[in-house]
């Protein structure tokens, strides 16, 4: 009889059980082996009496004992590995590889709707230090194309901070973080950090050159209060005569920029780029990033602005604004209140190319039912790749400093936020924890299908 795919998942879900009950023991239980003062390694070694003749050997032979645990913790990838293989089999898949082998049984159970018990994350906004100068943000990708939560993640707080600023070595906007995890234990035996290092370098509209021409709208023909063209630009909806080109109050330059500028309209307009104009390409692996600047000049000002890249928009009531500038993230297809007022939220699964993507590909900003007399002014595309760190994606982006500079980044800038799992799922956990893997997961028990040990 042929071995069925629920077969070989009771298989790796005993497997998981085995490991799970050690690391229990290990260091998670409240009786355990290691992790706090009552934990029995702690006991034994405080309870040792210093007139012991062999009180060495004792201290030796617990250390002993605990690297042989580590050792057998540290199993779990062996333990596991022929179950997974046996799932290759089953799966009919052409990889051979543990990592290679999920990878495909997390496209399967997309398709097939299996879902792992999720480990509940709560992902953490990056918060920036009260000391800080720059007041730009570090936003946070954690869903993945198919709008599973990336689970193959350490729960620890981590740390951001700015070691190239643009008078150390970084380029105007572009200054670079280095990313910390906490430490981790020296045998693991119990994960208490990631030990994860990277490095993240902010985004600016130099980036985004390489997808669009004229990014932060400094080109153009004719002049500023009478342009005949925005420069690699066309004008989709509306008229050039109700575009303009404003040099003095503008959102931020870049690196080789010329005479800084920002777009102004002044009646309902959309100006449209084909990614055609500089032969873009995407990579359907890496998320992208992608903001525009708005500026809402007086309370009043009515009318709905909308950003849009590819398949996917960002659409808010004017009235939702701050007068003032303000930033519009790609983030979401939503047109609910709620979800307009969140156009300065983080990534999700919009921000990958299988979402994105469309016939025709192109890049919008526009202001339609333009309140009469009125002006709103959009300026700095900021398009670039996430950046890939400890199984999450990030970007991080400068303020808008305009003509008078003091907030960009400076070098010790800091931000930190804390992850947490609830983490009482038991596969999900054995692959990040052996793998670096993920699977479909979900928090509603009843909608769990390849069930955790019992
Ligand atoms: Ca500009």
């Amino acid at each position: 009889m042929a071995i069925t795919q629920d077969q070989v998942e009771t298989t790796v879900a005993d497997c998981c059980r085995i490991i799970n009950e050690l690391i229990k023991y290990a260091s998670e239980n409240s009786e355990k082996f290691t992790g706090a003062s009552t934990s029995h390694e702690a006991e034994f070694i405080g309870n040792l009496q210093s007139e012991y003749s062999n009180i060495q050997g004792m201290v030796d032979s617990v250390e002993s004992f605990r690297s042989s645990l580590a050792s057998t913790v540290a199993l779990g990838r062996s333990l596991l590995t022929p179950a997974i293989l046996e799932m290759g089999k089953v799966l009919n898949v052409p990889e051979t590889s543990a990592e290679g082998i999920l990878g495909r049984l997390y496209l399967h159970m997309n398709d097939d709707g299996h879902r792992v018990l999720s480990r509940n994350f709560t992902f953490g906004t990056p918060t920036g230090a009260t000391f800080n100068t720059g007041d730009g943000q570090i936003l946070r990708l954690n869903t993945d194309e198919n709008a599973y939560s990336m689970e193959a993640q350490t729960p620890e707080t981590k740390r951001a901070i700015c070691t190239n600023d643009v008078h150390s070595g970084a380029a105007k906007h572009e200054e670079v973080f280095e990313l910390r995890g906490q430490d981790a234990e020296r045998d693991g035996l119990k994960i208490i950090g990631s030990g994860s290092t990277g490095s993240l370098r902010a985004l600016s509209a130099r980036d985004s050159l390489r997808y669009i021409s004229n990014a932060s709208f400094s080109d153009y023909s004719g002049t500023t209060s009478v342009p005949t063209a925005i420069s690699d630009w066309t004008v989709s909806t509306g008229s050039i005569n109700d575009c303009e080109i404003e040099t003095t109050n503008y959102y931020r330059d870049f690196e080789g920029d010329g005479t800084p500028a920002a777009l102004k309209y002044t009646g309902s307009v959309k100006l449209t780029q084909a990614f055609t104009v500089r032969s873009a390409t995407f990579d359907p692996g890496v998320p992208l990033y992608a903001q525009v600047a708005v500026y809402k000049p007086t309370s009043g000002t009515g009318g709905t602005v909308k950003f849009a890249v590819g398949g996917k928009e960002k659409s808010v009531g004017v009235n939702y604004l701050a007068t003032n500038w303000n930033v519009l993230r790609l983030a979401g297809n939503s047109t609910t209140t709620a979800a307009q007022n969140g156009f300065d939220g983080g990534g999700n699964e919009n921000n990958w190319f299988a979402n994105y993507n469309e016939s025709d590909m192109d890049i919008s900003v526009e202001w339609s039912s333009a309140s009469s007399g009125d002006y709103v002014l959009f300026d700095d595309i900021v398009m670039g790749s996430y950046t890939p760190w400890s199984g999450g994606w990030y970007a991080a982006v400068g303020g808008g400093n305009g003509a008078t500079a003091g907030d960009m980044f400076l070098r010790d800038d800091e931000f930190s936020w804390s992850d947490t799992a609830t983490d009482t799922a038991i596969i999900q956990k054995m692959l990040w924890r052996y793998f670096g893997a993920y699977l479909p997961s979900t928090t509603s028990t009843t909608a769990v299908t390849f069930p955790d040990p019992t």
